[in-house]
């Protein structure tokens, strides 16, 4: 019988009362120390779970060493974000095992998911699958991904990818616009995505102020998902300020 797992359960527990904030760590751009102390102040201020993965060299012990600096500094769940079947590490909660459904390379609609089931299964993770949805611009993910980025001007396609990728038995829905994209997600797709489906709505990529973040709330988005704001906030302190800045444009 298939059980959905303990990250899961606490993702939708939390939804009953208020909007989430995921935090994205690329291993490829913070240290391992870094990434703890970066997910010790999330966890101090608020946010929900960290996210540990990227499209280029997050894998390996690069990918372990993050994982587990953040679990020993933090009691947040930790979440693969991964950008293929390297993306795998034995010591995170749980993984989201996505489809990026508008790639034009079977590898990552299907592919990679079939060369790291055996090794998820192995090390015990929890995967939850998730349709992943590259926007324009699509920034590195949608280029190593080989995604057709979906036009910022048509939610309607977004809407019915999304909707295919629940009726495909996915249990959450991924817009992103890709890391460090200069602008993220429109609202009107956000809010027509979030019309159709029923599964939680996660967004992310390019955002980068309480603002853009409350934004996103306001036209649907259940998770908001903040990486390189953080990442590149230039000080410990200043990141600090910057998730806590973030944090209440998305908690409202
Ligand atoms: C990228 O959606 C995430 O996969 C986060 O994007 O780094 O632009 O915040 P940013």
């Amino acid at each position: 019988m298939l059980k959905i797992g303990k990250v899961e359960r606490y993702i939708h527990e939390r939804l009953k009362n208020e909007k989430l904030h995921f935090v994205l760590l690329d291993p490829d751009d913070v240290s391992p120390e870094t990434a703890g102390e970066i997910a010790e102040m999330a966890g101090e201020i608020g946010v929900d779970a960290i996210m540990v993965g990227g499209s280029t060299g997050a894998e390996g012990d690069v990918l372990d060493a993050v994982v587990k600096a953040i679990k020993e500094s933090s009691n947040l769940p930790v979440i693969l974000f991964p950008g293929s079947h390297g993306g795998i590490s034995k010591y995170a909660d749980a993984i989201f095992f996505m489809s990026l459904l508008n790639s034009r390379n079977p590898f990552f609609i299907t592919g990679a998911q079939a060369l790291g089931a055996f090794q998820v299964r192995r090390y015990n993770l929890e995967p939850i699958p998730m349709a992943y949805l590259v926007i324009e611009p699509g920034e590195t993910v949608g280029w190593v991904g080989d995604a057709k980025p979906i036009p910022r001007h048509k939610p309607k396609i977004a809407a019915a990818y999304a909707l295919a990728g629940q009726y495909l038995g996915m249990r959450l829905v991924y817009l992103e616009a890709g890391s460090g994209a200069r602008q993220p997600v429109p609202p009107e797709m956000i809010a027509l995505v979030k019309r159709v489906i029923d599964v939680p709505l996660i967004v992310g990529g390019g955002i980068r102020t309480a603002e853009d973040a409350s934004k996103a709330v306001e036209s649907g988005a259940d998770i908001v998902v903040t990486g390189t704001a953080i990442e590149k906030a230039g000080s410990l302190e200043k990141a600090r300020e910057k998730l806590e800045e973030l944090n209440s444009g998305i908690k409202g």
